[in-house]
């Protein structure tokens, strides 16, 4: 039975479709070449109605995604951010997880991009905690993926195209068959780079320190959040470099994303790491309610639907 849970409708090139209506041909060029950029992004139910969380930066994401392909996204940043709100009302939810994803239509086949014509849906579906119930609670059991991070000079890290998660997919499907959670993937150079959909956070010696884009990290939204909830709270952050011994010594380590939230991580390659950390709780606490609308000082990321 598959998991994913319809919603009404899905925005296709401008226009709000039925889900079942919401096709590509077999000959879509990014189903082929994977040249295709997209987004996740989450709304949550506020006291003033679902609000999509830092929809704005996202959507600059997608587009700088794009760019980095040279990819031209035939709408503006903000009918794409519109056309996202419109989606999210239409499902009726007070929250819902939301993917935009902008790729290479039916036309043209072959490697050449320049002629292929680009289409941008936005579907909205139900997702529930992506690393389990108890990824707070319990942790997360994490292995270090025998696949390397993608380097910048292959695929770029940076953009969220559909091609690099080939590389997050054989990760998490390698961590999960030798019964861990989730991977966390190194990059070229042997240094720590980000987990399969989320980026890390290790605390050592007190400080905070969370991978940057050059180690071969997103440049996640939720990582920046928590960035400045950290620093709000009096914590220091420093974006560095991380090996993998630092990972089996930690005070603690955590994870974050957009559908992964905060999730506290528990072991890496069976060596215990202090679990759920006192930092990790204060920030899932804090990152739980800034989604929710309910920080006054935070407010400001949630984008109401309508
Ligand atoms: N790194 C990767 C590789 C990644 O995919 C994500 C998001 C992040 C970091 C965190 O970025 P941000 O969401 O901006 O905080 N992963 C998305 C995809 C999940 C999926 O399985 O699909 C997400 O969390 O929506």
């Amino acid at each position: 039975m598959p998991t994913l849970v319809p919603t009404p409708k899905i925005w296709m090139n401008g226009k709000l479709v039925n889900w079942d209506d919401a096709k590509v041909h077999v000959l879509t060029h990014t189903l082929h070449y994977g040249t295709g950029v997209f987004e996740g992004i989450r709304a949550y139910e506020t006291a003033e109605g679902p609000a999509v969380f830092r929809l704005t930066e996202h959507i600059e994401r997608l587009f700088r995604s794009a760019h980095i392909l040279g990819m031209e996204i035939p709408f503006t940043v903000q009918q794409i951010i519109d056309a996202t709100k419109e989606t999210v009302a239409s499902t009726g939810l007070p929250g819902c997880y939301i993917r935009p994803i902008a790729y290479y239509g039916y036309g043209e086949m072959g490697l050449n991009t320049l002629p292929c014509s680009v289409d941008v849906a936005i579907a909205c579906w139900p997702w529930g905690a992506y690393l389990g119930d108890d990824a707070m609670t319990k942790g997360v059991r994490m292995k270090i993926s025998s696949w390397k991070r993608l380097d910048h000079n292959m695929l770029p890290p940076a953009a969220k195209t559909v091609a690099n998660y080939a590389n997050s997919s054989l990760a998490k499907v390698e961590a999960l068959k030798a019964g861990y959670d989730e991977a966390i993937l190194l990059n070229n150079e042997g240094l720590v780079s980000e987990c399969t959909g989320e980026n890390l956070f290790v605390v050592r010696g007190g400080s905070v320190i969370t991978p940057p884009l050059s180690a071969g990290a997103l440049e996640g939204i939720t990582q920046a959040s928590v960035i400045t909830i950290l620093e709000d709270l009096g914590y220091k952050v420093d974006k560095g470099n991380i090996a993998r011994s630092d990972l089996y010594i930690a005070e603690e380590i955590f994870c974050v994303g957009t559908a992964a939230e905060v999730s506290a991580i528990n072991s890496v390659d069976d060596r215990k790491v202090p679990c759920p950390g006192p930092i990790a709780k204060q920030v899932a606490e804090t990152y739980g309610k800034a989604v929710r609308g309910q920080i006054p000082k935070y407010k400001h990321w949630c984008e109401l639907a309508k």
